[in-house]
Order: C-alpha cells, then sequence, then structure tokens
C-alpha cells in the first residue's frame, strides 16, 4: 500500500493517530499538501459515503470517519493557505439551515483563503436570516452556500429570497456548491455561480472578480 492509500485507510477507519502520523510522513516526503487531501482524505470520505449508503457502517462510524479527516485537514491548512498580499475579494460562507456537514465548505474556505480572499465561515446549520445579518456586517463581496443533503438544498433559495426581500441581493454575488448541487439548480434558484469542488470554487471567484474589473 502506498501512503496515500494508507492516509486514506486510516480515516476510513476512523484511526486518528495513524492518519495524523500518515499525514506528517506524506508531508516530510515531500507528497504536495493539494495531492494528500485529493487523493488520501477525499477518496477516504468518497468510501466512507459508499459504505454507509450500502448499510455497511452507520452514523457514528460515519462520524468518527469525519473526525479523522478534519484532523488531517487542520495539519494542511496552514500548508494550503498562501501568503497573498493582495485580497482576491471578500468572502462569506456557511452550510445551511438544516445540514451540519462542514468538510466540503471547511476545504472550500481554505482553498479560498489559500488563493488570497478573506473568509469569514460561518459554520453550518446557518438560518437564511443569519446569512442576511452576515451580509450586512462584513458587506462581502461574495456569500458562499454549502449543502450535502437533498432535503436542504431549499434552503438556498430561501436564502436568496431573503436577500432580496431585505434589498441585498444585487450588493452580493451568491455562489453554491456540494455534493446534490448542480449549475441546473443553480440556474433555477438565481444564484450567480455554481462549482462542483473546492478549486473551481475558487475558479468561478477569480473568473467572477475578472469579470467586475
Ligand atoms: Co452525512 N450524508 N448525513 N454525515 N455524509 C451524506 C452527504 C450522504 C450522501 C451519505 C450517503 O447516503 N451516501 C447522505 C445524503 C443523502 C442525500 O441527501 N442525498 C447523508 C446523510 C443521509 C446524512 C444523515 C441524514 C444521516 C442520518 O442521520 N441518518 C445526517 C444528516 C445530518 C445533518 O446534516 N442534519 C448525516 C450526518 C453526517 C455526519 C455528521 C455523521 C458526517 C458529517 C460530519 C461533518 O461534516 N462534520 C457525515 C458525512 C461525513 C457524510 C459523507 C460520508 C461525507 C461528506 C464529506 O465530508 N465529504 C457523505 C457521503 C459523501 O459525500 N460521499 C454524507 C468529503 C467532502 C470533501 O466532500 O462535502 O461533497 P463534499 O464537498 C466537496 C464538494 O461537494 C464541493 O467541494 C468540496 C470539496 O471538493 N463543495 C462545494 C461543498 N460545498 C461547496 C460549496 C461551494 C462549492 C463547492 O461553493 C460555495
Amino acid at each position: 500500500m502506498n501512503l496515500l492509500d494508507e492516509i486514506k485507510h486510516s480515516v476510513v477507519s476512523g484511526k486518528m493517530e495513524e492518519t495524523i502520523a500518515g499525514i506528517n510522513t506524506a508531508i516530510s516526503t515531500g507528497i504536495a499538501p493539494g495531492d494528500i487531501i485529493r487523493m488520501g482524505l477525499i477518496e477516504a470520505m468518497t468510501v466512507v459515503g459508499e459504505q454507509f449508503k450500502n448499510s455497511k457502517i452507520y452514523v457514528p462510524e460515519m462520524l468518527i470517519a469525519a473526525r479523522a479527516m478534519k484532523t488531517g485537514l487542520q495539519i494542511l491548512k496552514p500548508l494550503m493557505v498562501g501568503s497573498e498580499v493582495k485580497s482576491l475579494a471578500s468572502v462569506v460562507i456557511g452550510t445551511v439551515k438544516g445540514d451540519l456537514h462542514d468538510i466540503g465548505k471547511n476545504l472550500v474556505g481554505i482553498m479560498m483563503e489559500g488563493a488570497g480572499c478573506k473568509v469569514t465561515d460561518l459554520g453550518v446549520d446557518i438560518a437564511p436570516e443569519k446569512f442576511v445579518e452576515a451580509v450586512n456586517v462584513h458587506n462581502p463581496d461574495f456569500l458562499a452556500m454549502s449543502a450535502l443533503l437533498t432535503t436542504t438544498m431549499p434552503a438556498m433559495r430561501e436564502t436568496i429570497a431573503a436577500l432580496e426581500k431585505n434589498g441585498k441581493r444585487n450588493l452580493v454575488k451568491v455562489l453554491i456548491g456540494g455534493a446534490p448541487i448542480s449549475q441546473k439548480f443553480a440556474d433555477e434558484i438565481g444564484a450567480d455561480g455554481y462549482a462542483g469542488n473546492a478549486a473551481e470554487a475558487v475558479d468561478k471567484i477569480k473568473a467572477m472578480v475578472d469579470e467586475t474589473n
């Protein structure tokens, strides 16, 4: 088994110490942090998702695996976040109401910071009125919303409606993403952009910043 497979295996089985040790070894042998995230951590979560879908594991195991993944991300975050001087854009990010999944959202935030964005992370289970309040307080260029459950997708539409109701919709670009989200859904609810993964989210922000300049 190569090192990245070992990391993947440790995360799938929720072994925190082995995950940390594997990541530290990978870093010291010169494996790029982005590769560790993609081929070690994200692939592990895909396996975990499949196992959950097939009733091979249940919520507690999924939670333990997620904890190992989050710890791994914490180690890698400082290596992903560069020392860009100029701010690309300011972003308020959060996972929508009713949804507690934050690993993808955290990864998107880390990649945005790495690209030079100023990111304010509201956390999970963020109600539409909380997003509106954060837009009022932080006046960001982008509002970024994440959803992992089909049942919480409507909260994105509700948040856009709340922005409109409060006269804020034109002041901020809305970017959405998460496993069940698509470009079609983004178009349907009137979001400005959709991204399928963290790298694409950064590309979308760069493209939209370029458009407005
Ligand atoms: Co849950 N869960 N979960 N879960 N969980 C899923 C999402 C699921 C697909 C599993 C499955 O059935 N195969 C399924 C959803 C089914 C559906 O709605 N279609 C599911 C379910 C059903 C549930 C519960 C309802 C289970 C239960 O209680 N019976 C429950 C709901 C709780 C709630 O939110 N109210 C639940 C709970 C949990 C845990 C708490 C145990 C844990 C989350 C821990 C945490 O996040 N802190 C968990 C986990 C870990 C998962 C899986 C296994 C992994 C998610 C993950 O972290 N992926 C997941 C199955 C899967 O996705 N394979 C699953 C890794 C992460 C890097 O990817 O989040 O997709 P992802 O993010 C990607 C892209 O989507 C994108 O970029 C990221 C990186 O490239 N992206 C954006 C995300 N946000 C973006 C925003 C953007 C742009 C791109 O712009 C703003």
